[in-house]
This record gives structure tokens, sequence and C-alpha cells, in this order.
């Protein structure tokens, strides 16, 4: 068994595994300690890289969710807004509704409260002269509030120039009718009142001016002009 020549014996394997201890050894040990080293650091540095890649999600993922709670409070907000909002058209919507109800009926009790009878003279008069013919028969000169009655008139007295119950003769370019009030409607000429000569303060009206819808308009003329008059006699 324990033959000689080029066999190996027991204690020569033994004196290898003993060379390799003490001579290889060393070396491996050098070397593999060498690369765990390295090996470490990139663990190290891999680990390092991973939880800063953690915590810049969880950062984005924070700021995602308040984001969202924010947007999702907002539209909360706009929602109620949004309802609030359409209550109050509706509300107003209704008062609309109300109010211009009311206003018609109002307009028809105005409307039946002022009825009128009109009528127009026969000869040509200054603007005094014709109020006076108007007074002596328990009228005034027209006084003309809406465009329907100013429609009224045309329709009924446009073919004449005539004079109206409408005046500046108190303060420069300040009209008021005969009763004192102001103007309510206007239906001046294009260009009119324009005070000619500084001797203008009586208003006509007529057709020159009327324009396609043949509704006539006023002008102011000198009050010595010589003209019918439209008298009014409410009742
Ligand atoms: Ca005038
Ligand atoms: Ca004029």
């Amino acid at each position: 068994m324990y033959s000689k020549g080029r066999w190996m014996t027991l204690p020569n394997i033994q004196s290898l595994y003993t060379c390799f201890i003490y001579v290889l050894n060393p070396f491996f040990k050098k070397h593999f300690s060498r690369i765990n080293t390295t090996m470490r650091r990139y663990y190290r540095l891999t680990a390092v890289c991973l939880g800063l890649l953690c915590v810049i999600l969880l950062a984005a993922i924070t700021v995602l969710w308040v984001k969202f709670n924010n947007l999702t409070t907002e539209k909360d907000q706009i929602q109620t807004s949004y309802t609030s909002l359409t209550i109050e058209r509706d509300q107003l919507q209704t008062s609309y509704t109300s109010l211009t109800i009311e206003r018609d009926q109002l307009q028809t009790k105005q409307e039946k409260k002022t009825s009128s009878f009109y009528y127009i003279s026969t000869e040509k008069k200054s603007w005094s002269e014709s109020r006076k013919f108007c007074r002596e028969r328990g009228a005034d000169l027209v006084i003309i509030n809406s465009r329907k009655e100013q429609e009224f008139i045309s329709e009924a007295f446009g073919s004449s120039e005539a004079w109206i119950g409408l005046t500046d003769v108190d303060t420069e370019g300040v009209w008021k009718w005969v009763d004192k009030s102001t103007l309510t409607a206007k239906f001046w000429w294009t260009g009119e009142p324009n005070d000619y000569g500084r001797n203008e303060d009586c208003a006509i009206t007529g057709y020159e001016g009327a324009g396609s819808e043949r509704v006539s308009t006023w002008a102011d003329y000198s009050c010595d002009r010589l003209a019918v008059g439209i008298c009014e006699k409410r009742f």
C-alpha cells in the first residue's frame, strides 16, 4: 500500500496541505479580504442610494397626497359655492319674475289711472298762447311720458308740427314739462335741442325727423313761433 516511486504517500499529502495552509492561505486571505472590502463598499453605496430613493419617493408621495387632499378640499368648496350660487340665481330669477309681474300690474294700473283725452288746436299760436288755449279748456299742453304715448301722438297728430308741454325757459338746457316734471322718455330729432340763436326754449313734435319708423320727433324752437298745440286732459 505504501509503495515507493511515483505513488504519493499519505505523509506527502499532509505536507502539501500544510504547505497550502502556510504559503497560499495568506495570499488568498489577502486577496479575498480586498474583494470583500470592495464589495462591502458597493453594498453600502447601493444601500445608501436605495435609502435615498426611498426617501425621495416617500417625499414625492407625501407631497402628491397633500396636493391631492388640497385639490379635493378645493373641489368640494367650489362645488359648495356653485350650489349656493345656483340657489341664489334661482332665487333672483324668482324675484325677477315676481318683480316683472308686479311692474306690469303697476303699469297697467298707472295706464288706467292716467287715461287722457287729447285734442289739437286748429289755430296756430305761440307756445304760451297755445298753452293758454289748452288751460282754458281744463287741460294743458301734452306731457309725453312713454314711447307708447309718443306713438299715439304721432299717429293721431303727426302730420302737423305742434307744440307740446315741454320747455327750458326757466333754466337753459334743463327741459321740464308743464307740470315741472323732468323727462322720462326723450324723442329729440338728431341735433336737437340746439337752442339755435340762443332763442329756442319751447318744443314741438313733428314728422320732419321721424325716419323710417314714422314716429314723430321733437325739436326746440323759438316760443314765439306760430304752431298748433296738442292739449291733454287727464282724468
Ligand atoms: Ca333753449
Ligand atoms: Ca332747435
